[in-house]
């Protein structure tokens, strides 16, 4: 019959044969016992099998198990295991040697068989319950992930968020600064929108800011450019290792494509459709062209083509 949970698997490393079936017949009731009669076989047959629990005898020929521990415990795979020993050697100094070589507990012989298993049920139940703990640390460490990444996106669009514009933006502006790169800021505004929610509802102007997210999604593909929504129907796009050149036709085809979108608008005095008034700005970042420097910039430039009719490119 199949099991639910696979049993634990503990590895008994003694080198005489008899103490090996006393310590089977004590576990084999809830684990599967796997045994090995030298310390080097055991070394093998732990990094194969990577048990739960290993149970290490410490006289034995060649290598004794103290050496074993420390080996088990200096591999990656196998450094985790609990080791307890099970051993004749009954001295305060060869039980504190053993715990110092990394062993989670010592037991002499002769065993009592129950207080073994006791043991060992109570180490392995340690075990699960660190399992369970880094596996809700980790289930925790992908929540915080996903909770960061909310956090800077917007939800109506799917865009970045201001709070990512405001971080990435002073991020650029440090590493321009530090590697003489010019770096440029579009930013954008919705001519007449408000008339547009008036007119069609904010259901259609919600539609129209989702549509325009998308179209700012295409016009940006390059995965270092960081297109934003900055706030109500006013976008940003984060520009790095680009020059005014190249800033001010990807922000015309910006504001071509929007035309192009053909998202009807009636009530808008400059176009039948949609549009949007652009402003960029490009530098090489200097002590005084900080974050703040930019978005200045490129808001004055933005409401420069507001001024001079709309639907234009500043910059
Ligand atoms: P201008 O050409 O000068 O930019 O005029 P405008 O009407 O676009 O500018 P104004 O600042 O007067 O109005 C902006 C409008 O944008 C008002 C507001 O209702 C709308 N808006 C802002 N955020 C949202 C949103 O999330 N959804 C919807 N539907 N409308 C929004
Ligand atoms: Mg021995
Ligand atoms: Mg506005
Ligand atoms: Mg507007």
């Amino acid at each position: 019959m199949q099991r639910k949970h696979p049993r634990p698997k503990i590895l008994i490393i003694d080198d005489v044969p008899a103490n090996i079936g006393t310590l089977n017949e004590t576990l084999k009731g809830d684990y599967d016992i796997y045994f090995a009669v030298s310390g080097a076989e055991g070394l093998r047959v732990a990094v194969a099998l990577i048990p739960d629990l290993i149970l290490l005898d410490i006289m034995m020929q060649e290598m004794d198990g103290f050496e074993v521990c420390r080996k088990l415990k200096s591999i990656e795979q196998t450094a985790h295991i609990p080791v307890i020993f099970v051993t004749a050697a009954v001295s305060h100094e060869e039980e504190a040697r053993g715990l110092q070589c990394g062993a989670a507990d010592y037991i002499t012989k002769p065993i009592s068989p129950p207080v073994v298993a006791i043991r060992v049920r109570n180490h392995l139940e340690l075990i699960r319950r660190s399992r369970m703990l880094e596996a809700l640390s980790e289930e925790l460490a992908r929540k915080n992930r996903q909770l960061q990444m909310l956090a800077r996106m917007d939800g109506l669009t799917g865009l970045a968020n201001r709070r990512f514009l405001d971080e990435t933006l002073d991020s650029e502006v440090r590493r321009a600064q530090r590697c003489g790169t010019p770096l440029s800021l579009i930013m954008c505004d919705i001519d007449f929108f408000k008339r547009f929610n008036d007119r069609y509802g904010h259901q259609a102007g919600d539609d129209a800011l989702r549509r325009i997210g998308a179209l700012l999604q295409r016009v940006f593909q390059r995965g270092s450019d960081f297109p934003c929504r900055y706030g109500g129907e006013e976008f940003a796009v984060i520009l790095p290792e680009t020059g005014a050149e190249q800033a001010s036709h990807l922000a015309e085809h910006l504001r071509r494509s929007m035309v192009e979108e053909g998202v009807p608008h009636a009530f808008s005095d400059v176009a039948a459709c949609v549009t949007l008034s652009v402003g960029v700005v490009s530098a090489t970042a200097s002590e005084e062209r900080t974050a703040r420097w930019f978005l200045a910039q490129a808001d004055a430039a933005l409401y420069r083509s507001k001024d001079e009719g709309r639907n234009l490119t500043t910059a």
